[in-house]
């Protein structure tokens, strides 16, 4: 990571001013976390030794039985990516008619639903959490809603006992998209028993990865059983299809990130709190802008650095942010925006969901994401700070500058803010 000598003090020290950004290279949000290569190449190598490339080989059975015990789950159903293991997790539960998700989240769990032709009904989040609003959640039932899921957005548990506790009580069936959530936990039990089941993504941009993959975790035998025909176009042996099925199997290339992964879940979990300390310190004080925080007392991969933006504090707005930093080339994105009621076509299918949804109408507008993981270091995080409190502590000429009127710009009266650079 090569950080730029000049520091990002004064406004005229910007890139939007035309200095050289801070970062001679991008610094990505979703850089890969990737365990031992030695490792992993020589698992490669067995592989190719072996010839034995996909079809539920040596490594992906080995994988699932790690992940089993690492969250003490009866069943992990290794699959070729998280949304269809969200597609077969919800035809294996029989789901049908409307199901409620929250519009707060990756298009994927939307997607994962209308693809079967179940329609997502989108509930509101709850500020405080991010996460679906279980006070939200009855009002949306109606004599068509077979399910509910639940995201544990940025690795956060939605507030599962309660939406366990409508399921019962409603008939419905409950699942978690955990995309987020690996080696996270709820009440001290891991995340991944919770509800009917729960997915996970092993994409390369999540805290643990197999390059492109997901699993299915369940307690249920007949479930899991069920799953494992649908991955594979359900074949019960050869020649023999009992089921509808597809091709969602993970391959032994895949399964052999993910063991190497496995063995560094612990050093990807200390860089990225380590690196949330940092952010902690460098963003602390600057006006409108507030560090999402994790709960200390419960497992967590604090993979997401999330901040909000009050732009009455800040005198910015969340999008001038994003443009101030994307210019000194780091690349915060603005998760979920615009919320997936605003995406197609869910859009077209219901031009009004907004007025159902203003928390999250709120926090799409609110919430960025920084870099993290290995992709930065207490240097690149003291700059990221430095370049966020210089932007919001000279707010007025940043905004004149984005909004291409540079004749008002106070760079004479403006602001120093103190020096973060390591
Ligand atoms: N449910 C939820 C709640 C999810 O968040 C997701 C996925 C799913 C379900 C579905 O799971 P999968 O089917 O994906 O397994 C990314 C990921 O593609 C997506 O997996 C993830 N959520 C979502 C939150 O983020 P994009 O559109 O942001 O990807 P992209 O290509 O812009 O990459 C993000 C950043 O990472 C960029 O700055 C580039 C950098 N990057 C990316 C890749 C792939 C790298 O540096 N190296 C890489 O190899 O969606």
């Amino acid at each position: 990571m090569k950080v730029q000598a000049s520091p990002k003090l004064h406004t005229r020290d910007l890139a939007i001013f035309g200095k050289p950004p801070a970062f001679a290279e991008k610094v990505h949000v979703g850089r890969p976390n990737i365990g031992n290569r030695e490792r992993l190449l020589g698992r490669i190598n067995d592989m190719l030794d072996r010839n034995w490339l996909t079809n539920d080989g040596p490594y992906v059975q080995q994988f699932e039985k790690q992940i089993a015990e690492f969250v003490g789950v009866r069943h992990c159903v290794a699959m070729c990516n998280g949304t269809v293991a969200l597609e077969i997790a919800i035809r294996a539960l029989g789901l049908a008619g409307e199901v409620i998700v929250p519009s707060f989240t990756f298009v994927a769990t939307a997607h994962a639903l209308q693809w079967q032709e179940i329609t997502p009904v989108f509930c509101d989040i709850k500020q405080s959490t991010h996460t679906i609003d279980p006070a939200q959640i009855e009002k949306m039932i109606t004599p068509r809603t077979s399910g509910i899921i639940g995201v544990h957005t940025w690795g956060r548990p939605c507030d599962i006992d309660t939406l366990e506790a409508i399921a019962r009580r409603r008939n419905l069936q409950v699942l978690f998209d955990a995309a987020h959530a690996f080696g996270c936990s709820y009440k001290g039990k891991m995340i991944g028993g919770f509800g009917r089941c729960e997915v996970f993504s092993f994409h390369a941009t999540k805290f643990f990865n197999t390059f492109e993959g997901g699993a299915v975790l369940t307690n249920d035998d007949a479930l899991a059983e069920k799953m494992r025909l649908m991955r594979n176009f359900g074949f019960r042996g050869n020649d023999n299809v009992i089921y509808i099925g597809t091709n969602g199997k993970m391959t032994e290339v895949c399964a052999a990130m993910g063991l190497t992964s496995l063995e560094s879940v612990d050093e990807f979990v200390a860089t990225n709190r380590h690196n949330y300390q940092a952010y902690r310190r460098e963003l602390d004080g600057i006006p409108g802008i507030t560090l999402m925080a994790y709960d200390e007392s419960e497992r967590t991969n604090y993979q997401y650095i999330v901040v909000e933006v009050d732009e009455q504090d800040a005198g910015l707005g969340r999008d001038e942010l994003v443009q101030v930093l994307t210019a000194e080339n780091v690349l915060a994105r603005r998760y979920f925006f615009p919320g997936c009621h605003r995406m197609e076509p869910y859009r077209s299918y219901f031009p009004h969901a907004a007025l159902l949804l203003p928390e999250t109408e709120k926090l799409c507008r609110r919430v960025m994401v920084l870099p993290n993981g290995t992709s930065v270091d207490e240097g690149a995080i003291s700059q990221i700070g430095q370049v966020m409190r210089t932007a919001v502590s000279n707010a007025a000429a940043v905004r004149a500058r984005l909004a291409g009127s540079e004749s008002s710009l106070p760079v004479q009266s403006e602001t120093a803010t103190r020096s973060t650079t390591a």
